[in-house]
């Protein structure tokens, strides 16, 4: 859906519901003559300066419906590049929605989510990126994410971007400058110099897309899987961890069936902690393949916690981590020993293995700190730039393309087979700004967007 940019539209920017105030948005050509039908102030909207705010009362005729203010944006320095109207009034169920219809009545219509910052891109006040970037700081779970996200708004990754392309550009350029002068057989820049730009360029972008599962914890969480065989106190953990009784315990094995997650905020980071049924040992091999659910946690996991009853015995989990280890050798693996209070730990041989009791609270402390450093640790290489599966999957295909282009220097390919592959990693850099777009790529960008934004 391309829309029309010449109608104007109108939206609460707020929350519904019961505030101290709510602002609406209101944008296109006829933003300021639309407000006027209804606005009477020491000036119009019309004839109102650039960012200027107004105080004046809202209503038809003589009524009046609020006070309000308005603030007056004139193309092009509005967020959406369009003349731009933010009515700020009391907040509440009845005032919004009376001014809304009101705006509605006098030829504006509701805006479709997004369609605001939609106006903004098509309207180049924001490239993609940066579209994407309000889309997260607006859901961040986490404090650094909305961190993050700021910056990418602030254009720190389109400055990432347009250095590679135009990096890639100017390699381009030489190779079409020497076609030029084929005749004479000269060569501008020495094949591996060419190719050690080459490979400087691809390990960045190889850099940037490998930093979209780390942006994925700031933007929707870490999360953690607790399993263990039955009765090893998973769901024990999982209370203690949430600091209540969320989770059924009991001292019948098997107790939890399915697997309950729950969210909890640690340092400003948000964890999603899965408590999970106990997976038993069936002949000689873990039930771990028949447990569906389990293996899909584990898979989405960014933490598997194996918890393992110590009075059976320091090793006796050990398969179970090895099952995980082997099926699942990307996802960190930490081996958390349980009800520590029953057994004699004077001379255990724990570190640097974890220990606890669910049951006392000795060592949920340390676990707790473990689990942040973890989690801590897995963001820590994200600073400016929130990559998203779209933009990794483009990077990685860019990346697909330099290489293209480096084994075909090493086989002394012709320039101009090595400018096409060239030329196609520049046109999917712009594919990520969003330089060159298609409806459907639009479509899912705003799909994570809400009406007003
Ligand atoms: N002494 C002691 N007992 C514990 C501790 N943690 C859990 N238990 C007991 O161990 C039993 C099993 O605890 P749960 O938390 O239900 O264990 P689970 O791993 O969730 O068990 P399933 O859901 O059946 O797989 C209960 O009787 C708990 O009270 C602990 O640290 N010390
Ligand atoms: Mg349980």
């Amino acid at each position: 859906m391309t829309p029309s940019t010449s109608d104007t539209i109108c939206a609460l920017a707020t929350p519904p519901g019961v505030a101290g105030l709510a602002i609406i948005r209101v944008s296109g050509p006829r933003s300021f003559a639309i407000c006027d039908a209804f606005f009477k102030g020491s000036v119009s909207a019309e004839n109102a300066h650039d960012h200027t705010i107004h105080f004046g009362w809202w209503g038809e005729g003589e009524e009046r419906v609020d006070s309000v203010t308005l603030m007056i944006y004139r193309t092009p320095r509005s967020y959406t590049g369009e003349d731009v109207v933010e009515i700020g009034c009391h907040g509440g169920l009845f005032v919004s929605d009376r001014i809304i219809s009101d705006i509605l009545v006098g030829g504006a219509r509701l805006a479709d989510p997004g369609e605001f910052t939609r106006r903004a891109f098509l309207n180049r006040k924001l490239d993609l990126v940066q579209v994407e970037a309000v889309a997260d700081m607006i859901h961040a779970e986490s404090h650094r994410g909305a961190q993050v996200a700021a910056r990418q708004l602030a254009g720190g990754f389109t400055h990432r971007l347009t250095s590679f392309r135009t990096a890639l550009l100017e390699i381009v350029g030489l190779l079409e400058l020497e076609l030029d002068f084929s005749e004479e057989d000269v060569e501008f820049v020495p094949r591996d110099s060419l190719r050690a730009r080459l490979l400087a360029v691809d390990h960045e972008i190889r850099q940037t897309a490998s930093s979209a599962q780390a942006a994925s914890v700031l933007r929707s969480g870490f999360h953690i899987a607790v399993v263990g065989f039955p009765n090893a106190g998973k769901s024990s953990l999982f209370n203690a961890l949430l600091l209540r009784d969320r989770a059924i315990v009991s001292d019948i094995p098997g107790t939890t069936r399915d697997y309950i997650r729950e969210s909890l905020l640690m340092d400003g980071y948000t964890v999603h902690l899965a408590d999970t049924a106990g997976l038993r040992e069936t002949a000689d091999t873990i039930e771990l393949e028949g447990i569906a659910i389990t293996r899909s946690l584990i898979e989405q996991a960014d933490l598997v916690i194996v918890l393992n009853d110590i009075s059976l015995g320091l090793h006796h989990s050990d398969p179970l981590v090895q099952d995980v280890q082997r099926r699942y050798p990307d996802t960190p693996i930490r081996l958390v020993h349980n009800k520590i209070d029953v057994v004699d730990t004077a001379n255990a041989p724990f570190h640097p293995v974890l220990a606890c009791s669910a049951k006392t609270g000795a060592g949920i402390d340390s676990l707790r700190q473990a689990i942040l450093s973890v989690v801590r640790s897995s963001t820590t290489n994200v600073t400016d730039v929130l990559v998203n599966a779209r933009q990794a999957t483009l990077l990685l295909a860019i990346s697909d393309c330099l290489a293209s282009v480096i084994e075909g220097l090493d086989r002394h390919a012709s320039n101009d087979e090595l400018a096409v592959d060239l030329r196609t990693s520049v046109r999917l850099l712009g594919e990520i700004t969003g330089e060159t777009w298609n409806p459907d790529v639009l479509d899912t960008v705003f799909s994570r967007f809400c009406i007003g934004k």
